[in-house]
């Protein structure tokens, strides 16, 4: 029997996720509003030990001071009152019509100006309440023409920026880690550092590279068909890994934000058996969509499932590693031995070539005779997913 979900578990969540309308593009909001405080109530009560905010999401864009302070106390008490933390904030650089050609990226630079004033006061925000994740995701970082984008200048203005926050964080001792979140499209017709592999390539041309990383959201990694174990696991490998956004997605087409476990489930149980035996710590995230066809209870059984579904995942990754027979078909695959080194230790290329058996002696027709066993790893895995084993 799965075990309820408990605070050691981390489990996080957006407040634009429980608290979406499901207003989309075909159709007005079929739920009422949330208020922030429930959100942080029934959360708790589901076990979830975290949650996260834009700053839009908390405070309507354009609240009066006065305004910000009140929603901010009413916050503040409910997380008193829980114990549920704020691990991660963000900014909501893509609602408001002045970022319809983005932030960051803007062609206009006043509104790059404003962008970076708005993250900053939220950056503040963040770090007072204790969040040690900043989230980044450019979702209007981006075009729908060719024509209007001088991609050069945007990479150079979209590193100028990451940059300078970067550097605000540090100079104000904030205590905050950067992470940038991919996305290849939606809602713009492109986005820029549209894959994980991308954004760690941008990260490493960065001044402040050592405290900006990656949040990688499962479903968009899916939507540009990629493998997502092997898009964190390269994270995870880079130390680069800072947060991650849990959620399903069935393949290359619009955004689904699923239930995590809904989309991929193959795909899910390798993550999560990444992420509790890769050595990632952050907080298990989850950024997903209550389907629109869902009241209120719906969106609480939503919430529950995504849970579930991580510690499900997780039961089953620690049977599969645990059975004697996977670790006999492991070894018979020679998963381990890719763990050791190509070369001996302090092995040059003369001593490579002196080696007539790696060579001169080999016989690659014989050793490509071999069959690697990986099927029956993968039956044994889908057997233990299943419950079958
Ligand atoms: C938005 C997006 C998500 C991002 C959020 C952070 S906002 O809902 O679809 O993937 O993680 O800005
Ligand atoms: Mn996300
Ligand atoms: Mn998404």
């Amino acid at each position: 029997m799965t075990q309820a979900p408990t605070r050691e578990d981390k489990f996080s969540f957006g407040l634009w996720t429980v608290g979406w309308q499901a207003n989309d593009m075909f159709g007005s909001a079929s739920r009422p509003p949330l208020d922030a405080v429930e959100a942080v109530h029934r959360l708790s009560e589901l076990g979830a030990w975290g949650i996260t905010f834009h700053d839009d999401d908390l405070i309507p864009f354009g609240s009066a001071d006065d305004e910000r302070e009140r929603r901010l106390k009413r916050f503040r008490a409910a997380l008193a009152e829980t114990g549920m933390v704020v691990p991660t904030v963000t900014t909501n650089l893509f609602s408001h019509p002045i970022f319809k050609d983005g932030g960051l990226t803007s062609n206009d630079r006043a509104v790059r100006r404003f962008a970076l004033r708005k993250v900053m006061r939220n950056m503040e925000l963040a770090a007072e309440l204790g969040a040690s994740t900043y989230v980044l995701w450019g979702g209007r970082e981006g075009a729908e023409t060719d024509a209007a984008k001088d991609i050069k200048a945007a990479m150079d203005r979209y590193r100028e920026g990451i940059d300078f926050l970067a550097q605000y964080v540090l100079d104000q001792g904030l205590g905050l880690r950067l992470a940038l979140e991919p996305k290849p499209n939606e809602p713009r017709g492109d986005i820029l550092l549209p894959t994980v592999g991308h954004a760690l390539a941008f990260i490493s041309t960065l001044q402040n590279h050592e405290i900006v990383g990656v949040n990688p959201e499962v479903g968009h990694e899916q939507m540009a068909g990629l493998n997502v174990v092997h898009g964190f696991g390269q994270a995870l490998w880079q130390g680069k890994l800072f947060h991650v956004d849990l959620n399903g997605q069935r393949g290359p087409r619009f955004d689904q934000d699923l239930v995590f476990g809904h989309g991929d489930v193959l795909s899910s149980f390798f993550l999560v058996d990444l992420l509790e035996h890769g050595g990632y710590d952050g907080p298990r995230h989850f950024d997903y969509k209550p389907l629109r066809t869902e009241n209120m209870d719906g969106v609480w059984e939503s919430a529950a499932a995504n849970m579930r579904s991580y510690l499900i995942f997780a039961e089953r990754s620690r049977a599969f590693r645990a059975d004697p027979e996977v670790q006999e078909a492991l070894a018979a695959a020679l998963v381990p031995e890719l763990a050791v080194p190509t070369l001996n230790e302090g092995e040059t290329a003369a001593d490579l070539l002196a080696d007539r058996s790696a060579f001169e002696d080999f016989d690659p027709d014989k050793a490509a005779e071999r069959g690697y066993g990986f099927v029956r790893l993968a039956q044994l895995a889908l057997d233990h997913l299943t419950g079958a084993r």
